[in-house]
This record gives C-alpha cells, structure tokens and sequence, in this order.
C-alpha cells in the first residue's frame, strides 16, 4: 500500500551485479519455510511438475496392481471391490492427477521466459491453483488408502455411480475431488490465455510468438470451455447423491445420458487438451535438434485452432452404443475421421522439417522417435473406432484400452520425456551425461509395445475391459501374461529414467547459455533462471524462436532492455496490445505472501466438510475464502495518479491501475466466459432432459413464480444500470455502488422465496431444474452484492478515482452479466412449463 504519492523516477543500477542484486532483493522468494509463501512463476511450475510425476509414480504402480491381477487366470492378488478401485484410481490419476497438472506446471515455468516477461499475470492464483491440486490429489491417494475410493471407472458412469448402486462414500470423493483439481485447472487457465494475450515483450505481435505460445493459449481457451461442463455434471451429480434431486434418475424425470453428454463434452476435448501442449514442445524441440526453423508455422496455427474446433463436435463417438439416431451417428463418425486431417498437417510439418534440417541424435530425439512411432499406430487404431460397425464391436474390450493408451503415451508420455531432457538443463544449469538415457529409453519403448500390443489382441478376441478375471477357457492367459512381463519391462524403464535424470541435475555438465543452440527467449535468461528472469526486457523484432540468445542473453542482463533498473521495490513487467505486440503498459506484481496457502487450505474445509456431511460448517468455510480472498486485495492498488513511467529506450507507459484493460480485467472475462458455459449447459441441461428423459412432462406441478420472479428481474436490471453511476466521481460512485449492492440483495431475498414456494424439488427433475437455475442466480446475485460492498470500501479507503477505476469497471463487468444470465434464468422455469405443457414425450 502506498501512502505517500510513490516515486516514480528511477536510477539505474550502473553494473550488471548491481543491478542482478537490487532485483533479487525485490523478486527473491526467501528460503526454508518463508518459501511456502512463494508465488514466483519459476517455483510454482517447478513444484507442479514434481508433484504431478510423483502423482505419476503412483499411477503406475497402480497399473502394475492392474497387471498384476490379470496375469493369470482367475487371480486372487486382488478381489473384485478392490480393482474396481485400483483401475478407477489408475485413470483419475494419469488423466487428472499427472497430465494436465505436468503441462501445467512446464507451461507455468516456460510462458513467462519464451515471452519475455518477468513472470506470469497473477503469481499468487497460479500460487493457489498448485495448492488447492495438492490438496484434492492428496485426497483422493489418500481414499485409496483408506479403501474408499471411487470405483465408477474414470468416467463414473451414472446409474451406477448413482447412490443406489455406489452407497458409500467412494463416489463423493471423486465428485469433490475432482471438482477441487479442476479448480486449479480453471485459474490456470485463465491465468495462461491473460499472460499470452498480454504480458509479452514488445514488438511480439502475435504472429510472432514462439509455437509453443500459440499451443498454450489454444489449450487453455480449450480448457475454459471444456472444463465447466464436467464442473456442473460434478456438483449436479453430488447434489443429487446428497441431497436427492433427481437430475439423473429416470423414475423421477432424469436421464443417465446427461451425465455422458456432460462428461463426453468435457472427456473427447480433454484428449485434445492433453495432446496438444505435447505437440506444442515437439513443434519446438525438433527445428532445434534438426539445426533449422520450423517449416509451416502459419498452417500448424491454423490446424490446431481448427483441432480445437473439430474436437468439441465429437464427444458423441463415445456414445456410439448408447442409441443415437442414426444420422447423426454418420455426422459424428465423420467428423472424428476429420481430425485427422489437423493431426497429419502437424506430422508432416515435424518431418519436413526434420527433412529439411541436419536432425542429430540426442536423447530428446529418441523420445521423439518413440512419440512417432507410437502415436501413428494409436491414430490407426483410432481411425477404426471411427468407424460405426467396428466400435460396436471393439466397444468395451481391451482394444479399446490399448488403442487409448497408444495415444495417450505416445501423444503425452513420450513427448513430455523429449521436453524433460531438452529443458531440465533449462532448470538446473546442467546437461545430460548419457550413459543410462538410451537403455532407458529402450526398455521403456519395448515394454511398452509389448504391454498394449498385446491388449488389442485379447481385445480382439473379446476380452472385456474392467473385469478383473477370466476363466481360462477363453483362451487370453498367454497374451495377458505377455503383455505383463512387457508392463513390469516398461516400468524398469521408467525407473531407469528417473534415475538418469536424477543423475543428471546432480552430476550433470554445466554450460553458460543456450546449450542447444535454440532460438527461444527463454535460453537467454541465465541457467538455472534467476527469480525474475531477465535483467531487463528485450525489443522482439524477428520471429521469436529465431533469435540469438547467446547474443540477447548479456544485453538483457546488462540491463540495456526495457525496465533495466528498479523503482520503488516494485515488481514491474511490461504489457502489450494483444495483436500488435505494441507496448502496452506496466504491470506491478504483488509480492510473496501466504494468502494463497491459507485461502486453498479455507477451500480444501469446504470441500471436507461436503463430504464428511457435515454441512453446517459449509457456509462458515465459504464465508473463510471470500473474506480471504478479498484480502488478496489491498496490497494491489494506487491512492495517487501517477502519470506515466519511464520504462527506458526513452519510452513511457501508464501503470496497469491507471488503464481501461489491465490484465485482471481480462482475467474476469474469461472468467465469465467459462462461468457462462457451466451456465449454458446447465440450461440446455434442462431442455435435454425436457426433450429425451423418460417420465416427462411432470406431474401436474405449478413451478412459476410470476410475483418474486418480477421484482428480481427489475432488481437486476437494476444493479446493472446504477453501476453504470459508479463513474470515479463522488458522490455518483457511493450512490451508483450503494444501489446496486441494495438491488442485488433484493434479488437475492425474491429468488429464496422462489426456491422455499418450490414444491418438493426432489419429486422431479424439472422442479430440480428449476432449483438448481435459481441458485445459480442467487449465488451470482450475492456475490455482486460482496463485489458493491468491496467498490465501497475500496472508495473510502481511497483507491478509486476517475483515473483509476478498475475496482468499478471489474464489478460492472460482474452485475452486467449477472443482469443478463439472470433474466434467462428467471424465464426459465416458465419455458419449461409451457413446454411441458406441450407434453415432452
Ligand atoms: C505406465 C504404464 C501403464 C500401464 C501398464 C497401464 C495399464 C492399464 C490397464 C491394464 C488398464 C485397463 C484396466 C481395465 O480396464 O481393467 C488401464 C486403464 C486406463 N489407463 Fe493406463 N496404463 C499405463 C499408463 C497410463 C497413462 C500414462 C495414462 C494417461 C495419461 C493412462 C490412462 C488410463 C485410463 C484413462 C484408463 C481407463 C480407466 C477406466 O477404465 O476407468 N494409463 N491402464
Ligand atoms: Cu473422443
């Protein structure tokens, strides 16, 4: 907090170590336990991917539980309750656990570095986000343990994971779990589309970012809309086990086909969305190995937003069996044989430009060859699940199990072992020594074709998957065994590489800088990376992964780039215009604190107390992470205008409070923007039910509210047109912000009625429709009610001017689109009266 109007001149540091050691000063994260408090981009990616390999160790020993059992023929290693567990843990695990949070964590250590800037938009989100996947992966190892996981299989199928058919607790730990993980998934990304869009070096226009920043911002807008619906499945789902509402119950007007759609709609796009930043590192490491640039730049662009597209149309072929009419069954078929037009344009790319190239043969390049030859097959086998009448066949058997992980290890595991080579010299200032790498790589590569070969044979010839025995008259015992000692095989592998890259962060060579000769930003700053990356910021002119870092490198560090000096301890980077690369303004980043520890461990009591039942502490545990979170708040903020600063060459930009779009303003947009697609499916969640759930219409049940219905829709109409007074000005801000705080607890006090005058919700889902619409609304309602208070509060305190008037413009944002999601709610239960009326089916 600044009292007195800051200093905004600047001196500079007049030597590099002068300059390296005021910045440390300001960036370092403290040692021991203070690094706890740590919210720096370089600690956090660090953290994330360690956590997730740990994660990864587990899973695999989880699938040699799995090979274990089905070595042989009726087994009794484990029993029927217990591999359920054991292979519903395996997947949640790879999937939840280890793929998304590994490239998490690279892109949260890369982004920052390949860009240009000294670390990411918001650290202490990204800070929150790795505690809060702790936590929920912590618990959900931890229900192993105790023999109360879940055991629906990955994709927790309803009915049966229903609370007639899984009582126990098992599924509530996934719900909950999961839900929390995705949290962490959802701050990320918003938090990597903001640092992409924005925080990048000037002249960085956006054709040309490095490749792997336009994977990144491609995932993480695909996880912003993939994410939500399996977010509200998850609630709905638990809110049906706990408190019975029917959405999936069919005697009661649910359906268990929405479940799939939710989860399909999230599960096709999550294979994209772990794919693709393997991708992205690929389309980066082999123009280094192959000594030349990358051939097709603009066309992979173009093929993996088109991938992106395609894939959110497809989560239907999971459902093949399930009974879709039968044109559409032809529409979907075809389109996931179309993905595979984006997939091979980013093939023939690599090996273009390994052809065009002098390709050497360094270890990452072996993993690359192991990613090639994998993937292909998986694709082929892909493009025969395509296929209608062969699905129908194949559904359910271990071809499908071997088809699935053919893609997944050769699309993730392999490339990210390819990245763990060529950037762990980026993390730890050493190479590899090479001794263990190639017979690792080999014993992995072998078992594993040995492993997943085998299952498409007993595949094939009919084996089921998740049975955990089978008799031996089936005839599967040889191959199954095979395909174990090839399990057991790749397991050595992997431990060999672990060993070896242990050994490489301890005994490994040093280098200066740029060992691979790369052209990427991030091989300028020194290795291992200091805490702020860059001793000063460089002018991008050229096609970012064509620079010299071995020339850029001591440039930067003399500080002869932008912000090459410090000013009132302030954590500076600078921001761009999104397309142009223009430069933008100056952003100060908050510094280390715990707030984000203790703001995930308030949210992890949340989470505990739904599942212990115990739901009076609920309300107190949420009301803990509001009030911290608006605790976050008050060491970001300007009591002054300032004007704008020096930032060297001679130019001047605006500190970020003092613009229209600051990042965290973009940051509530994509916010709303996934917000809005839980919303979405919530809605169409409603009318799929209407449209296709036996026992519709309902009972002959009034559930429309004409009167409280009325007064909250002009209540929110309301709070959106008076924030529209909240200008800066005095008098007009209290006035504008006091109306809408009081508009929004109007909404709030109607909207109860209408949930208490709703009869029975757990008759029928419609009614539960109805309820669950109306929540939403009154959760949004009370949370722009939080965000007027903290307008108000930030006014007297003395942040808000006419100049800086970020608090106001971020409210607006919220209380314009509760406005509008909250007059479709309030039409909803209406629509779907008249059309039950109309008699659904
Ligand atoms: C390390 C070597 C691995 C082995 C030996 C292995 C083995 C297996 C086996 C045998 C099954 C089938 C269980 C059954 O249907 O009865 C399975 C399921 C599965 N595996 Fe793996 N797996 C490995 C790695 C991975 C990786 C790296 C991922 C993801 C990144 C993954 C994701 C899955 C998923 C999602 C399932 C489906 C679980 C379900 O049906 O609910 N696996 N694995
Ligand atoms: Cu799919």
């Amino acid at each position: 907090m600044m009292d007195n109007r800051p200093e905004t001149g600047f001196e500079t540091a007049g030597s590099p170590i002068r300059l390296h050691r005021q910045l440390n000063a300001i960036w370092g994260s403290g040692q021991g336990l203070q690094r706890l408090s740590a919210v720096n981009h370089t600690i956090v990616g660090i953290r994330f991917m360690v956590t997730a390999l740990v994660f990864f160790a587990i899973g695999g020993i989880l699938a040699m539980l799995i090979r274990t059992q089905l070595a042989s023929t009726n087994s009794t290693f484990l029993d029927a309750a217990q591999y359920a567990q054991v292979f519903t843990m395996h997947g949640v695990i790879m999937m939840f656990l280890f793929a998304i949070p590994f490239f998490e964590g690279l892109a949260i250590y890369l982004l920052p570095k390949m860009l240009g800037a000294r670390d990411l938009a918001f650290p202490r989100m990204s800070a929150y986000g790795y505690w809060c996947y702790l936590f929920g992966g912590s618990f959900l190892v931890a229900a192993l343990l105790f023999g109360i996981a879940p055991d629906g299989g990955w994709f927790m199928y309803t009915p049966l994971s229903s609370r007639p058919y899984s009582p126990g607790i098992n599924a509530d730990v996934w719900l909950l779990g999961i839900t929390f993980v995705e949290i962490s998934a959802l701050s990320a990304a918003i938090e990597i589309t903001v640092t992409i869009l924005k925080l990048r070096s000037p002249g960085m226009s956006l054709t040309r970012m490095p490749i792997f920043a336009w994977y990144m911002l491609v995932v993480a807008a695909m996880m912003l809309i993939g994410f939500p619906p399996l977010i509200l499945g998850s609630i709905l789902l638990e809110v049906e086990r706990a408190f019975d509402l029917p959405f999936f119950d069919p005697t009661r007007g649910g359906d268990p086909l929405l479940w799939q759609h939710l989860f399909w709609l999230f599960g096709h796009p999550e294979v994209y969305i772990i794919f693709l930043p393997a991708a992205g590192a690929l389309s980066t490491i082999i123009p280094v190995l192959s000594r030349t640039r990358l051939e097709g730049y603009g066309l992979i662009v173009a093929a993996i937003v088109a991938m992106a597209f395609l894939s959110f149309g497809l989560w239907v072929h999971h459902m093949y069996t399930v009974g879709i009419p039968h044109v559409a069954l032809s529409f979907f078929s075809a389109a996931s044989a179309l993905v595979a037009i984006p997939t091979g344009i980013q093939i023939f790319a690599w090996l273009a430009t390994m052809a065009h190239g002098r390709p050497q043969f360094s270890i990452p390049m072996l993993h690359v060859f192991g990613f090639f030859f994998v993937f292909v097959l998986g694709g082929l086998t892909g493009v025969m699940l395509a296929m209608v009448p062969f699905d129908w066949q194949a559904h359910d058997t271990h071809f499908v199990v071997a088809h699935l992980h053919y893609v997944l290890v050769g699309g993730f595991v392999f490339p990210m072992m390819a990245a763990a080579y060529y950037w762990l010299p980026h993390i730890t200032g050493r190479q590899p020594v090479q001794h263990l790498s190639k017979p690792a790589f080999w014993l992995v590569f072998i078992g594993f074709n040995v492993t997943f070969f085998a299952m498409h044979l007993t595949g094939l010839r009919g084996m089921p998957r998740r049975v955990f025995e089978y008799p031996q008259e089936a005839g599967w015992e040889v191959l199954n065994f095979v395909s174990s000692v090839g399990g057991f095989v790749m397991t050595i592998g992997f431990a060999l590489v672990a060993v070896d890259l242990i050994m490489l962060v301890r005994y490994g060579r040093r280098f200066r800088r740029d060992p691979w000769k790369a052209g990427t930003l991030e091989w300028a700053t020194p290795t291992p990376a200091t805490s702020y990356n860059f001793g000063s910021l460089p002018h991008i002119d050229n096609r970012a992964d064509a620079l010299e870092p071995s020339v850029l490198g001591p440039d930067l560090a003399a500080g002869r780039g932008y912000l090459g000096f410090t000013r009132n301890g302030w954590m500076e980077t600078l921001t761009v215009d999104m397309v142009t690369g223009r430069l933008d303004h100056v952003v100060v980043l908050p510094r280390p604190t715990y707030l984000p520890l203790w703001t995930a461990i308030a949210t992890a009591a949340f989470f505990a107390s739904l599942l212990a039942k115990l739901y009076w502490a609920t309300p107190i545990a949420l009301l803990a992470v509001i009030a911290l979170f608006l605790l976050w708040t008050p060491s970001t903020g300007l009591k002054q205008n300032i004007g704008p600063l020096e930032v060297g060459h001679g130019e001047r930009a605006l500190h970020h409070q003092e613009v229209a779009q600051p990042p965290s303003w973009w940051a509530v947009v994509f916010a709303l923007a996934a917000d809005a697609t839980l919303y979405t499916s919530l809605i169409f969640g409603g009318f799929f039910l209407w449209l296709s759930a036996p026992n519709w219409p309902p009972p002959d049940l009034d559930f429309t509210f004409a009167g409280p219905s009325i007064i909250a829709g002009i209540a929110l109409l309301g709070a959106a047109l008076s924030t529209r007074l909240a200008d800066g000005r005095s008098g007009k801000t209290v006035f504008g912000l006091a109306i809408t705080l009081v508009a929004h607890l109007v909404t709030v006090g109607a909207l109860s009625v209408v949930m208490l005058s709703l009869p029975a919700p757990t008759s029928h889902a419609a009614l539960a429709s109805a309820l669950a619409v109306a929540a939403y609304v009154t959760l949004h309602a009370g949370i722009g009610a939080v965000l007027a208070g903290y307008g108000l509060w930030r006014w007297h305190a003395g942040y808000i001017s006419v100049q800086r008037k970020l608090d106001l413009r971020i409210g607006s944002l919220w209380h314009d689109y509760t406005a509008i999601a909250g007059l479709v709610g309030l039409a909803f239960p209406f629509v779907l009266q008249s059309l039950t009326g109309a008699g659904g089916r």
